[in-house]
């Protein structure tokens, strides 16, 4: 096993709503560590990179519109495994299917968007990880 780096968001509502510290704690009581944070607003320039593989999908314009509406809270967080970790203390992608004790189970609803807003992101894959963290954190 090789220590792995995976890219967090605390999306624009999750941020809107105050939970970043929730989330950073639920890294940290988990034992990943942190290696860089920032809060800013993505441009749609990153938000296209970030989300290329959505391109088309019918809520691919709503997802980039819902991100980039305000300020998001984006962390490299570091540790075994983190990757697959990670994307399990965030839960399903629809948080009215997303488990009690994950993030988005207890977090997150539906609010009848066009898009899910489902309060994090989670890199889904090493090579997500390495391109994310690229477009997020260019200096790292
Ligand atoms: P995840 O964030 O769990 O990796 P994803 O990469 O498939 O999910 O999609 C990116 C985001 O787009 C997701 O967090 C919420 C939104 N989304 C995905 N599928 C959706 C759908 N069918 N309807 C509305 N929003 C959706
Ligand atoms: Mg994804």
């Amino acid at each position: 096993m090789t220590i792995e780096r995976s890219l967090v968001l605390v999306k624009p509502d999750g941020f809107q709503r105050g939970l970043t510290g929730e989330v950073l704690r639920r890294v940290e009581a988990k034992g990943y560590a942190l290696r860089a944070l920032a809060i800013l607003t993505p441009t749609r320039g990153m938000l296209e990179q970030h989300y290329a593989e959505h391109q088309g999908k019918p809520f691919y314009e709503a997802l980039v519109e819902f991100m980039s509406s305000g300020p998001v809270t984006a962390a490299v967080i570091e540790g075994e495994d983190c990757v697959k970790g990670f994307r399990a203390l965030a839960g399903a992608t629809n948080p009215t299917d997303a488990a009690p004790g994950t993030i988005r189970g207890d977090l997150g609803r539906d609010w009848g968007t066009a898009v899910q807003q489902n309060i994090v992101h989670g890199s889904d894959s090493l090579e997500s990880a390495a391109r994310e963290i690229g477009i997020w954190f260019p200096q790292l």
